[in-house]
């Protein structure tokens, strides 16, 4: 493949002032009239004419109403062309219900919907779609669909016509329709400054019922948008569609947002706790994309993390805002180390700006996006909230309705405080998490850290030099009394020490906290000193984290050494799980073990070699210590954190069910699955239901419990992807494999359906025990299944290939097996752009 760099950028020698653009819609012959006014870039020069274009029928084109014969290639056409202004007019084809890619112009119940970021709009017309051209759209819809929907604001409407103005421009990336026999649930915003702003979510009949709380959502975000960060919305309407047939969460489209039905249906029956917070993210989020995103945009494709890092910053502080901050906090630690740190330990690992791709679709990842988002939390550390507030104002005003570079970003920040953000820039230009150790001194009433950072080397970048690192650190005396409360330390060289002068006895230190920078902490210490910390500890996270570091050391002695489950480890989780002064949602969180694929890794990083069935056993081992030590104190929480009434979605009872579940999952190991049968039968909410279900599943029992299940909801398409994913995910994992493999041929099983494809798939990827089974079956059913995906969906089956990527850390039987399903991959022909560089990159 053809592989694109940052370096090689250059300006568009043409720029778009106006596009109309005309639908005829039919499922098979689809024809798009374009007319575009193009303009020579005064500050470029003009070069070859080239627009962009892929499975595309051109039926004819014509300039300032001539007649061209454009030469046109597999992705795109050149012609000649005028030197000054001119108008460009061509008519194409293209078959969205054949278009199963789901990328452009695509149908999904009949429906009639679109999907342009990143490089979509080329397999809608002939265009420069590049993100740095931007124009303002004007779009005629004709077909028989009762709705249809473009951007901006509704112009005119007629018989099986409609027509969409939108006043923004913007890149084609943000366009998008939607045609088809939709219902809205209706509801209105008045901005801060007095306009008044109708509200739809669109979606199937039958579906009208699950959109209240996306739309309480919605009014919550541009709420906090003004409040926060003093951003109004710009039209006249904000439509929300829910599509089934989606490859990622939700599409930010100028005023269209498009959403996978699964991020924005929701109702007590259907959906869980869980569902329901990530609902209220993603709203928020592409709704904050209307500022960081659309207003401004990026100016090439490696700037993602620009809107993307940023968006993800602020969707996250929206969620500290609406739910618990602390609880939140330690969820993005989780998922980052789950998701982030993985792609750094292995052969994917690339800077939150990468500096080359051949497909892009496949940098939608972790690093760009939730590394992102901690380069913003540290910057805004370094600097303080209101320089940061500061920086923020002059990047809206300054760059309103432009294209920008990190660049761009860094500059408000250097121009407004006066640092020198040169040394930070490397967070967005070397790949790896840094490796923070630290020892510490103790003499005449000084205490003192001394740090040393490391960054292993990357794929491409052997060397890596010192970043900046904000380290937020507070002091506990002997007695449990914070004796100095948190300070950040700005380490910016290789090694470093920190005094705290003028104290009476050693302290603790708390490091760290609130997970101040996104790095791998190594700190020598005992379990009385994390004991201590996790009763004492001011910080949440550090708190969290002092019994997260209990319980992993406590399971790799258990797996490397044969150790029984740590008794000191289980009275001091008990001592928490007491304290009836925590967040339920904060205990919950406490009781959950170190997951399988984190203690691989760890395992790995300390010289030995990972065996997933082990791991597999030992945490199991570790669980039913856990229900062994503490079997009053767990029926008493579980008893304790019933919530009578009506089910409300709220952080509150969400976080009260939330630690009653987890108890019962330990509970359900002893007690023959009573209690959770009982909550099954009674439960009136899908949080209580599944709860009881993967439970049961989980001691292998709840055989009669699915089938209620499966004729409860087979209609429902979102909760019977729940039902997939979970006889995959709970099965023994020697039946891992043969369990998806099963599921695959049933009747309800719709490979065409991203969703379904990863309730089933993504679940034997998520089930290390499983997939990873010395059998060897999990890897060949997974390549099997993508080899297969691929033609239809490359997104998808990129994305999917993700699976592989912890591979070296095996043994040399798996290793082998894996590398025979990557290269049996690898030489598919016709493999796509996206799973080709996928397969190279895992296998280099
Ligand atoms: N910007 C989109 C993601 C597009 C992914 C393209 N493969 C959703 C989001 O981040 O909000
Ligand atoms: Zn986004």
């Amino acid at each position: 493949g053809q592989t694109i760099y940052l370096d090689d950028y250059t300006a568009p020698g043409w720029l778009v002032e106006e596009v109309h653009l005309t639908f005829r819609l039919a499922p098979e012959a689809t024809r798009v009239l374009s007319k575009v006014r193009f303009v020579p870039n005064p500050d470029a020069p003009q070069g070859q004419f080239y627009l962009h274009g892929e499975q595309l029928s051109l039926i004819g084109a014509s300039i300032d109403g001539t007649p061209v014969s454009p030469e046109v290639t597999e992705d795109g056409l050149t012609c000649d062309v005028p030197s000054g202004a001119f108008t460009w007019e061509a008519e194409v084809e293209i078959a969205p219900a054949k278009n199963f890619a789901l990328e452009g112009l695509y149908m999904s119940n009949g429906m009639y919907c679109t999907q342009c970021e990143a490089e979509g709009f080329r397999k809608i017309t002939y265009y420069p779609d590049r993100p740095d051209v931007m124009g303002v759209f004007t779009v005629r819809i004709e077909g028989e669909a009762p709705v249809k929907l473009s951007n901006g604001n509704p112009v005119r409407e007629g018989e099986g016509w409609a027509e969409w103005h939108d006043p923004w421009p913007k890149p084609a990336y943000l366009f998008a329709l939607v045609a088809g026999d939709l219902v809205n649930h209706p509801d209105s915003f008045t901005t801060r400054s007095g306009k008044d702003v109708a509200l739809n979510i669109w979606v199937r009949p039958g579906d009208e019922g699950k959109c209240a709380f996306g739309m309480e959502a919605l009014k919550k975000s541009m709420k906090w948008d003004e409040d926060v960060y003093g951003r109004e919305y710009d039209l006249d309407i904000f439509n929300i569609v829910a599509v089934d047939d989606f490859n990622m969460g939700a599409m930010e489209n100028k005023g269209l947002n498009i959403f996978n039905s699964s991020c924005v249906l929701a109702s007590p029956e259907t959906s869980t706790d869980a569902n329901f917070e990530r609902i209220e993210a993603i709203i928020a989020h592409e709704y904050f994309h209307n500022w960081t995103g659309n207003r401004i945009t990026c100016r090439d494709w490696f700037q993602l993390c620009l809107k993307e890092g940023l968006t993800v910053y602020r969707d996250s502080q929206f969620t500290s805002d609406m739910r618990s901050a602390p609880v939140k906090r330690i969820s993005d630690v989780i998922d980052l180390r789950a998701r982030q740190f993985r792609e750094d330990n292995g052969p994917l690992a690339h800077p939150v700006r990468p500096e080359s791709f051949q497909e892009i679709n496949n940098f939608y990842t972790a690093t760009v996006y939730e590394k992102g988002a901690e380069v913003i939390g540290m910057l805004k550390r370094l600097v303080g909230d209101e320089a940061y507030a500061k920086a923020l104002d002059l990047y809206f005003t300054r760059h309103d309705g432009q294209a920008c570079t990190i660049e761009d970003w860094l500059a408000v920040f250097e121009e407004s405080t006066g640092r020198d953000l040169s040394q930070f820039k490397r967070w967005y230009s070397q790949a790896g998490t840094p490796r923070l150790h630290v020892s510490e001194s103790w003499a005449d009433g000084t205490f003192t850290l001394h740090f040393r950072q490391e960054t292993p080397a990357t794929p491409g970048q052997p060397d890596k030099a010192p970043q900046v690192l904000p380290i937020a650190v507070g002091l506990i005396g002997p007695n449990g009394d914070e004796v100095q409360e948190t300070t950040l330390l700005e380490m910016t060289e290789s090694e470093q020490s920190f005094s705290f002068t003028g104290l009476g006895a050693r302290p603790v230190p708390s490091i760290l906290r609130e997970f101040s920078a996104p790095v791998i902490l190594h700190r020598e210490s005992d379990n009385a000193e994390r004991a201590f910390l996790l009763a004492h500890d001011t910080d949440p996270y550090c708190r969290w984290e002092a019994g997260r570091t209990l319980a992993k050391q406590a399971l790799m002695r258990m797996i490397t050494d044969n150790a029984e489950p740590d008794q000191a480890y289980l009275g001091a989780l008990a001592t928490l799980l007491s304290d009836e002064t925590l967040d339920p949602a904060f205990r919950a969180l406490a009781m959950a073990l170190p997951s399988e694929d984190d203690l691989a890794q760890t395992l790995f990083e300390t010289g030995h070699v990972p065996d997933p069935q082990r791991i597999w056993e030992k945490r199991q081992e570790m669980r039913d210590a856990m229900a062994d030590a503490m079997p009053d104190l767990l029926a008493g929480l579980f008893a304790a954190h019933q919530v009578p009434g009506t089910y409300q979605p709220d952080a509150a009872p969400a976080a009260a069910r939330a630690l009653a579940n987890s108890a019962l999952a330990l509970l359900s190991r002893r007690d023959g699955g009573e209690r959770a049968r009982a909550q099954f039968a009674k439960a009136d909410n899908m949080t209580q239901e599944l709860a009881a279900l993967s439970c049961l599943l989980s001691i292998d029992a709840g055989e009669e419990e699915l089938k209620t299940f499966y004729d409860q909801w087979h209609d429902d398409r979102l909760v019977m992807d729940k039902w997939f994913s979970l006889q995959v995910a709970y099965a023994p994992p020697a039946q891992v494999a043969a369990t998806a493999e099963r599921l695959a041929t049933h009747s309800d099983f719709d490979m065409k359906n991203p969703n379904r494809f990863r309730a089933t798939f993504g679940a034997l990827t998520m089930t290390p025990a499983g997939f990873h089974h010395a059998s060897g079956a999990g890897y060949r059913l997974l390549a099997d299944w993508l080899i297969k995906l691929d033609p239809l969906n490359p997104q998808t089956t990129a994305r999917m290939c993700t699976a592989f990527q912890t591979w070296t850390r095996y043994d040399a039987d798996r290793q082998g097996m894996i590398r025979a399903e990557l290269e049996r991959m690898a030489a598919q022909p016709k493999l796509s752009r996206d799973t080709s560089e996928m397969v190279s990159r895992i296998l280099a």
